[in-house]
Parts: C-alpha cells; structure tokens; sequence
C-alpha cells in the first residue's frame, strides 16, 4: 500500500463477546491486514482480539475508581486516551461501534483536538449496531445524546435497513440528514466453514444457539420450544435430539431451570462462552435464532457460513440475512408452536437442513464476505475524510 493511502483508524468499541465486539475486533484486524496503522480502544481485550495475531495495537483504557464516582467513566478514560494518541501520531479516522458511549467519546475527542493539537482533528465514523438505537437508546434518558452523534459524526452506517428505518422512526427525519449507509456485518468464510455433514457422521439431530443469555435472547423460550418439539408423540419423543447452548449472561439459570422443568434437561447442553465457534455450528442441524429484537444476527450469518441453515423469529433486520425458505426458515416472534415446529422439520428432514446449508453458505459467500464489506468501510473513510469538518 502507498504511503498516502495508509490511514491511521482508532476503533472504538465495547469488549463484548458476540455482535460489536467482533464486528468491530475483525474490522480493525482486516484493516491492519490491509496495511493501514490500527488501534483499537476498548474497557477489557475483546476476546476476538486477544486471540488473533494481528497488527492491531489495543489500548485498555479504564479509568481510576475514585469513591466520588458511582461507576468507573471508562468512556472518559477512553476519550482521553484517544486524545493522547492523536496529539502524538495524528489520528484520521475514530470509528465508534455503538453510539453509547463510544460515539460520544469519539465526537468529544474530535472537538477537543480542534481546539488543543497542531494535527487535523479525526474524523469520526459511527456505526449504529441495534440496540444503541432500540432498546437503550430511545429510551429519554439517552435519546437527546444519541440523536446528537447521529447528526454530528462526520459518517454513520447501521447494520441493516431496518435498523436504519428504526433510526428515522425513533430520532426523525432531522437525525438522519438522509446520511445513513447499511453497511451489514460480514464474516471470514476461511475461517467460518462447513464441516462434514452431521447425517453421515451419525451423530444426534442437533440444534445449537449462541449468545450472551440476555432477555432479548430469549433462550428460555427456545429451550421450551425445542421440549415442545421433543414432547408426546413428536417424532424428536423416542430420538436423540439435541440442544447444545453456547455462551452465558443472565438467563443462564433461567434456561437451565426451564430444560428441568420441561423435563429436556439431558437433551440439553450448556457449554459455557467458547472460542471455536466453527466446530460446534458447523456439526449441526440447524442454528435457533430465538430472539425477539435483532438489528443484524451475525451468530447466524457465522453459522450460514458454516453450513447450518438459520430457524429465525422475523423480527428487525433477520430477514436481511435469512432468507425464508432459501437459506433458512423465519417464523413469527410470538408463535412458539411454530418455532417448535420449525426445529422439529429441520432435526427430521436432514438432507433437507443439509441442501438449505449449502444455500446459506452460498448467500454467505456472496453477500456476507469479509473483504466486500472492509472494502465499503475504507471508502466511508475515504469520504468522511475528503468531506468538509462538521
Ligand atoms: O444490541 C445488542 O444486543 C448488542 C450488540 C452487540 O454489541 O452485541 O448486538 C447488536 O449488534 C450486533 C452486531 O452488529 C448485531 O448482529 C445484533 O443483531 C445486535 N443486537 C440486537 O439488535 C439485539
């Protein structure tokens, strides 16, 4: 790469397990691939940063506990922390994931090294992810600050088409600026990819889920459709059909009882927050998507690139991802026979879950791959930075 296409990006992001933090960890790694000075600023070490080998320089930033404070701000920590860097190297882009807090970080550290540094302040590039704009923040108590970052970041794309419909709907017209690119989430089909076929290795008809066990996940839920689809006179009744749960968070206990209480208990399996996500979706039947809002599911775009086919509630923007009847099956959110039914046709119809994998994968292939929507994000860039300073 010539010198003058080199960037320096800072990324900001939240060090979680699944969605931003990964999108956010693989992005940064893909860029630093590609050449570009990388470094990435979070509370903790996302984990699909901590285990990869790239160029990325992380920065850990979180602050002094001090009895005044109620919590630790970490996102001050943060925003000094970029500032600093910036005064000594000169940062071009800050791309915040998520607009709270780190937009707000980003945007302040842009208006701070206007006044303080001889550098050109940043520019910053927000992207909106799901709930930074559903469940939290619409809620009043953070709208006002949310619709600020949407107005004054210098770019914003969103996951999804609808999370940029729920964008206008919740903040107005005035938020939008008619400024909001999709940019989907996307995956490494290198390392996220089919593995022999479960029906000829002879193991159980198996179902697997992975997430962080929060209430918009509803796993509860699934686990009581699955006993549904396991229950008197279903075919899963005398078979070996399987859940394997993967990830924790707080309804951990809730699912566990609701698996003894619907009597599937040994059917059930949970397997706690795991790295090698490719082994366990690629060896089953289909990936249960249960949640009741999601802007995006990149756990089951990850699992379609395994070659596991994707049973879904229609809800946000899943049906961006999953086509009915293609590369999966989407149900509605409030019918839990039909999401039991759904499980029950994929665990009984293998070589039909199989055909529909190699379609999902194929849609992977072809909408989803990682260097198509790194390409989309460095031209963000090179816009926000050739556009006038907001
Ligand atoms: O909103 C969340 O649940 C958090 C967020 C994350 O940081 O994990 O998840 C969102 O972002 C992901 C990555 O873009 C999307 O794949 C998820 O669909 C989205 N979650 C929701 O909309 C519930």
């Amino acid at each position: 790469m010539a010198k003058t296409d080199r960037m320096k990006i800072g990324v900001l992001c939240h060090p979680t397990y699944g969605g931003s933090g990964v999108v956010a960890s693989e992005l940064a790694l893909s860029l630093a691939e590609r050449g570009h000075e990388v470094h990435l600023f979070s509370h903790r070490a996302p984990p699909r940063l901590a285990r990869a080998s790239g160029q990325v320089e992380l920065h850990v930033a979180q602050g002094v506990p001090y009895p005044l404070f109620h919590a630790t701000p970490h996102d001050l920590a943060i925003t000094s922390a970029v500032l600093d860097l910036h005064e000594s190297l000169g940062l071009d882009i800050l791309h915040a994931h998520y607009a709270l807090p780190h937009a707000v970080s980003a945007l302040l550290a842009r208006s701070a090294a206007k006044g303080r540094s001889s550098q050109r302040a940043p520019r910053v590039v927000t992207t909106l992810h799901g709930t930074d704009i559903t469940l939290v923040g619409n809620d009043q108590s953070y709208a006002p600050l949310v619709r600020y970052t949407l107005t004054a970041s210098d770019a914003v794309t969103a996951v999804s088409a609808d999370l940029v419909q729920r964008t206008a709907e919740n903040f107005g017209p005035e938020a939008m600026a008619g400024r909001i690119a999709v940019v989907p989430n996307f995956v490494d089909l290198a390392e996220f990819h089919p593995g022999v076929a479960t029906a000829q290795t002879g193991s159980p008809p198996t179902v697997v889920h992975v997430s962080n066990f929060r209430a918009v996940k509803r796993v509860p839920w699934l686990v009581e459709a699955f006993a549904q689809a396991c229950g008197p006179g279903s075919p899963g009744e005398a078979t070996d059909w399987r859940l394997l749960l993967v990830g924790d968070g707080p309804d951990q206990a809730r699912s566990r009882r609701a698996a003894k209480n619907c009597g599937v208990d040994e059917r059930v399996t949970f397997l706690g927050t795991r790295d090698a996500l490719p082994g366990l979706l690629a060896p089953a039947d289909v990936y249960a998507l249960s949640s009741s809002e999601e802007s995006f599911g990149l756990s089951a775009l990850e699992s379609m690139a395994c070659g596991t086919p994707v049973l879904a509630c229609k809800v946000g923007g899943v049906s961006e991802v999953v086509e009915d009847g293609v590369s999966g099956w989407l149900v509605d959110a409030d019918d839990p026979q039909a999401f039991a039914d759904g499980l029950s046709r994929a665990l009984r119809d293998r070589e039909r879950s199989r055909a529909m994998g190699a379609s999902a994968r194929e849609r992977a292939e072809s909408l989803f791959a990682r260097d198509r929507i790194v390409d989309q994000y460095e031209n963000i860039y090179r816009q926000a930075m050739e556009g006038p300073p907001r």
